[in-house]
């Protein structure tokens, strides 16, 4: 898996309406320890602004829209995530920062493991080192 890719889901629709599964190796390529997500967010607000040492995450927008800007340190790409048949793939070291969600926006998070302050790289000088130092070795 490259270090920041989207993913489309299997939808399963029918009368009633859309069902996605998402399964720890299957559509989903690590083992999922925590699920979280956000609500009430505004399109002027944006968060994120950091990366993580070892942590991988699945982003899904249940609900509404947001973009998001990945950074890997030597190039940023934008990716907009507008329907829950899609999923954006966040590995470590990549910078993320989450922008313009819409007020219906329900951002789910699946993530590979518990929830560590320590994993977080909130400074982009060190993220950038880090990230340096990654593409040469
Ligand atoms: C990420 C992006 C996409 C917890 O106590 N447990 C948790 O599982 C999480 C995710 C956060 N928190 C606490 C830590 C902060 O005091 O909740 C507060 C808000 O977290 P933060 O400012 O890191 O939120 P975002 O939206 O900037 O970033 C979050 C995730 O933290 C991060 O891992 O990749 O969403």
């Amino acid at each position: 898996m490259l270090s920041a890719e989207t993913i489309e889901f299997q939808s399963i629709g029918d009368s009633r309406g859309e069902l996605v599964a998402l399964e720890s190796g299957g559509n989903v390529p690590f083992a999922i320890k925590r699920v979280y997500y956000m609500t009430g967010l505004s399109p002027d607000t944006p968060r994120g602004f950091h990366a993580h040492r070892k942590l991988e995450q699945i982003a899904v927008c249940v609900a509404g829209s947001c973009r998001f800007i990945l950074d890997n340190g030597r190039s940023r790409k934008q990716a907009w995530l507008r329907t829950p048949r899609q999923g954006l793939y966040i590995g470590n070291i990549i910078w993320r920062e989450m922008h313009d969600f819409s007020h219906d926006c329900v951002l789910m998070v699946l993530a590979s493991e518990l929830y560590d302050e320590a994993d977080y790289i909130r400074d982009y000088d060190t993220f950038r080192s880090l990230a340096a130092g990654r593409m040469s070795g």
